[in-house]
């Protein structure tokens, strides 16, 4: 994509970083409708968010060290798991890669000077924080915070006694968060693209992001309106689905999943946008399959609104209806496998260049496939109704939202972290870090794999002695993980400070917009907008080395 115009930017204007506007200071960012800054605000409040959610896992693993007491009361673990599933889920993955990357680089890549709504989107931010503020402060409340896990199953969340409406508004706060971010980003993607930016011309992670803000926008209301009947029920008594208020408890199962399988895809769309991104430069050769990429997207977020029946199957269904589900849970692997295909043929042959974003990159696709292999597994009837709530669903999802998202999550930071912050970090111990990351995680979560299959039920306290030994291994993996995550932040977080400074515009050789604007970015992106003549991932000059190399 190369072009003259956007290369004349002669750094002559301040960075986005040094930037003075209206406001100065703090509240140059607390008020900044920058989408830079704002993907910035939410990478240090997600970044927070996630600290205390894996503080909460790590607990859960340590009591999991030995069978009966070990660290914390039965009670106390059921409000830890909880809390580390909403954290997770709706504080880190769900909204993670959007709207810290997508903030920051979709206008950029699209070639525009900003989202559709600015204001929109600092509002988005705000909600986000007052969401994650009351989650937190449930903590705080006499009753103690809720015990009903992520999933808030009736008829229990009706009944309990610990604080379940704070996390509910949490929830419902942080929906509308993604919903407007979802609002933002189609609109921006329909109205802001530059001159020559068709559709088929745009990088492929606007094309995920583009699909997950569809089922942001269209999923995510259903989880809002869901939770306030459960608070309604609370506080009101009204039976909708407590059937000993006459309700149903099946009909709330429907409800909760027809938005959070979805929300599967709206965490895993975009970390696969960011592989697709990151194979091309460091395979250095042009993305192979980029029609089928794109329209799997498209796929994945469609198909992937009709599966969700597949998460009740032992809750009572049909014979016909079960059938259904798990014939549309199988169709929905195919556009995941497709992209795999296509990233895997990529590699193929070229010449691949191992540095950090690459090597989590990679983990991504093993990880990732063993997370939707094992989803496979899951969607056939027989193997569910024996896996269902053991510890291989635990290892599943791990495997996809932490081997998957967040994997690709670090690869996003490690590839842009140059370009987002113009400092480099220490590239020697982020390989080796994620080393630790990779070796820590597979021995965290694997043993839950083969202790599930045996029958350990997930989200309990107390387990029998054979299942031991997996616990022990999975607990050492934690600790590895957990150090893996401290050296990772670490090396950031120094690298902010005393890093070397970036001023080269095309750190890694990237081919995409962003690669062609100064380092950091300049306030309004681009001192002209560019005019894209050519798709992105177009690599000539290497394949044309390549072929050479290949011809003697
Ligand atoms: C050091 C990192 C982590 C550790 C040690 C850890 C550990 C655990 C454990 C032991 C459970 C089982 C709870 C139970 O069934 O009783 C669990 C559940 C869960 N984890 Fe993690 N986890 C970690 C990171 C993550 C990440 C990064 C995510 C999301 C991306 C995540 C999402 C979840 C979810 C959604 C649950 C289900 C909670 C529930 O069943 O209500 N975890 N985790
Ligand atoms: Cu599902």
């Amino acid at each position: 994509m190369s072009n003259e115009n956007i290369l004349s930017n002669n750094g002559n204007d301040v960075s986005y970083l040094e930037y003075k506007g209206k406001h100065t200071g703090i509240l140059g960012w607390l008020l900044s409708t920058d989408h830079k800054r704002i993907g910035l605000l939410y990478l240090i409040s997600l970044s927070i968010f996630l600290i205390v959610g894996v503080t909460f896992g790590f607990l859960m693993r340590l009591e999991l060290l030995t069978p009966g007491r070990t660290i914390m009361d039965p009670q106390t673990y059921n409000s830890i798991f909880t809390l580390h599933g909403v954290i997770m889920i709706f504080l880190f993955v769900v909204p993670g890669l959007p709207a810290v990357f997508g903030n920051f680089f979709l206008p950029i890549l699209i070639g525009a000077r900003d989202v559709a709504f600015p204001r929109l989107n600092l509002l988005s931010w705000y909600l986000y924080v007052v969401g994650g503020l009351l989650a937190i402060l449930s903590i705080l409340l006499p009753g103690g915070p809720a015990d009903t896990g992520w999933t808030f199953y009736i008829p229990y969340s009706v009944r309990t006694n610990t604080n379940v409406i704070p996390a509910l508004f949490a929830a419902f706060i942080l929906g509308f968060s993604s919903i407007l971010t979802g609002v933002n980003f189609v609109t921006t993607v329909h109205r802001l693209r530059a001159p020559g930016m068709d559709w088929f011309k745009m990088p492929l992670s606007v094309w995920s992001l583009y699909a997950t803000a569809w089922v942001q926008i269209l999923a995510t209301p259903i989880i809002g309106i869901t939770l306030l009947l459960v608070a309604i029920e609370r506080v009101f008594g009204v039976g909708l689905f407590d059937p000993a208020l006459g309700g149903d408890p099946v009909l709330y199962q429907h409800l909760f999943w027809i938005y959070s399988h979805p929300a599967v895809y709206i965490m895993i769309l975009p970390a696969m946008g960011v592989v697709s991104e990151i194979i091309p430069v460091f395979a250095h050769r042009t993305i192979f399959g980029y029609k089928f990429i794109a329209m799997s997207s498209i796929a994945i977020a469609l198909f992937g609104s009709l599966v969700w029946a597949h998460h009740m199957f032992t809750a009572g269904m049909s014979d016909t209806g079960q059938l259904i589900f798990s014939l549309l849970t199988m169709i929905v692997a195919i556009p995941s496998a497709i992209k795999v295909f296509n990233w895997v043929a990529t590699l193929y042959k070229g010449s691949i260049d191992l540095q950090p974003p690459m090597l989590y990159v990679l983990a991504f696709i093993f990880q990732f496939s063993i997370g939707g292999l094992t989803g496979i597994m899951q969607g056939v009837l027989s193997v569910d109704i024996q896996v269902h709530d053991t510890s291989f669903i635990v290892a599943h999802f791990h495997y996809v939202m932490f081997g998957g998202t967040g994997f690709g999550f670090f690869a996003a930071l490690h590839y842009w972290f140059p370009k987002m912050f113009g400092k480099m970090y220490n590239v020697k111990l982020a390989k080796r870090v994620f080393w630790a990351m990779f070796v820590g995680f597979n021995t965290l979560y694997f043993p839950m794999f083969i202790m599930g299959w045996l029958g350990m039920p997930r989200r309990y306290y107390d387990y029998l002695p054979e299942y031991q030994i997996y616990h022990v291994i999975s607990t050492i993996g934690s600790w590895i993980l957990v150090s893996a995550l401290f050296l990772m932040f670490g090396n950031f977080i120094y690298a902010l400070f005393k890093g070397a400074k970036v001023t080269e515009k095309n750190v890694w050789g990237g081919e995409t917009l962003e690669w062609q604007i100064a380092t950091p970015p300049i306030h309004e992106n681009f001192i002209d907008i560019p005019v894209v003549t050519e798709s992105p991932y177009q690599y000539k000059d290497n394949e044309l080395v390549l072929q050479t190399q290949e011809a003697k």
